[in-house]
């Protein structure tokens, strides 16, 4: 660290976090017949009597939050957590289960925040396949228990948010003025069939693949046009979807044309920039945060570490030798996650 890092506040907006009864349920789903593509890294993690490449120590490590995390952050000079629930989150469970176990989690949330406000800020859960009780959930997480935002772990039963039954939640969430994160799960079954070999399900390939097709649905469908202040938020340096831009806008302009897309206000790259902010979770290249902050503006782009699924060691020697200004490094490094996840600034609160 030099003299201008050493001191700097440093939030992580995608930390990963479970609860005893959410790996309980998710250990039960992964004994369900079906054929989802999340259920590979799903068994390795909750099922790992049953796996010969189980990684138990990464249950350990989402299930803790005072112990190892606090030392973590501390040994690592890292502020503060943004929390969600690790995916698929409550989205595999039936409509009744996913909205109590989500409410049992943002309560969680919410009790170890009130521990720890300086270090624990966090994203609510809701079931997106209950749209009505989805609402309320988020209503209380936003008003009541005071969270930061939320996390969707991409499709619900194979349906994306552009889908018209998720409307109001995209409405509460614009109305809240909360930003929605949209985390990656496998992808969805009709997409599935090409990322069954070589270990391509999750974060190699297809949680990119998954989430930039979420992303891109959003952003043709026209839904920015009924939500304009809605705020999405992706992760991994925004799943490639900026790299596209010229070529999203040119045949986007031609689907128009021929009436295979509806007729949009701004071009997609340009709600991309209205609408949405990216992380660089788990994608730790100069180069790719050097186009990002060109195409998007440095206001856009946010540092996570993808916590425990990354380490937070060169998360943050990526981030302290990034090639940018000192004022640049403080909005990647907090200011910009402070102001979209409605995070109170270090000098508000006063020294601690
Ligand atoms: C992995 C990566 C797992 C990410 C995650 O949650 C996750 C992984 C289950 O590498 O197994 O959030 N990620 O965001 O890249
Ligand atoms: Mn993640």
């Amino acid at each position: 660290m030099t003299a201008e890092t050493k001191t700097i506040r440093r939030i992580a907006t995608e930390e990963a976090f479970s609860i005893p009864e959410v790996s309980a349920a998710l250990r039960g789903v992964c004994h369900e017949p079906g054929n989802s593509l999340d259920l590979p890294l799903l068994r390795r993690i909750y099922d790992a009597a049953g796996d010969k490449h189980a990684q138990p120590e990464l249950l350990t490590l989402l299930l803790d939050l005072e112990e190892t995390r606090l030392q973590d952050m501390d040994a690592n000079g890292v502020d503060m957590h943004l929390l969600s629930l690790t995916a698929p989150g409550v989205q595999m469970f039936d409509a009744d289960t996913a909205c109590e176990l989500a409410t049992l989690a943002n309560d969680r949330l919410a009790e170890v925040i009130r521990r720890h406000p300086t270090r624990f800020a966090g994203l609510a859960s809701f079931a997106p396949h209950a749209p009505k009780r989805a609402v309320k959930e988020m209503e209380r997480a936003i008003r009541t228990l005071k969270l930061n935002g939320f996390m969707v772990n991409s499709h619900t039963g194979n349906d994306y948010l552009d889908h018209p039954r998720f409307f109001p939640i995209l409405e509460a969430a614009e109305a809240l003025d909360a930003c929605i994160y949209i985390h990656p799960r496998a992808p969805s079954d009709g997409l599935a069939a090409p990322f069954r070999e070589y270990g391509l399900d999750s974060a190699q390939w297809g949680y990119g693949i998954e989430v930039s097709t979420h992303a891109v649905r959003m952003l043709v469908s026209g839904l920015f046009d009924r939500f304009p202040k809605l705020k999405i938020c992706i992760g991994h340096m925004g799943e490639g979807v900026h790299f596209w831009s010229w070529r999203l806008d040119f045949m986007n302009k031609r689907a128009q044309m021929r009436g295979a897309a509806p007729k949009l206000k701004l071009a997609p790259s340009e709600y991309f920039k209205r609408n949405f902010v990216i992380t660089t979770s788990g994608q730790e290249s100069h180069l790719a945060l050097d186009y990002s902050i060109k195409a998007l503006g440095v206001e856009n782009v946010l540092w996570a570490i993808d916590y425990p699924y990354q380490s937070s060691a060169p998360a943050v020697a990526f981030m302290d030798s990034a090639p940018v200004s000192a004022a640049d490094r403080e909005k990647l490094y907090h200011g910009n996650a402070e102001h979209v996840f409605h995070i109170q600034a270090a000098s508000a609160r006063g020294a601690d």
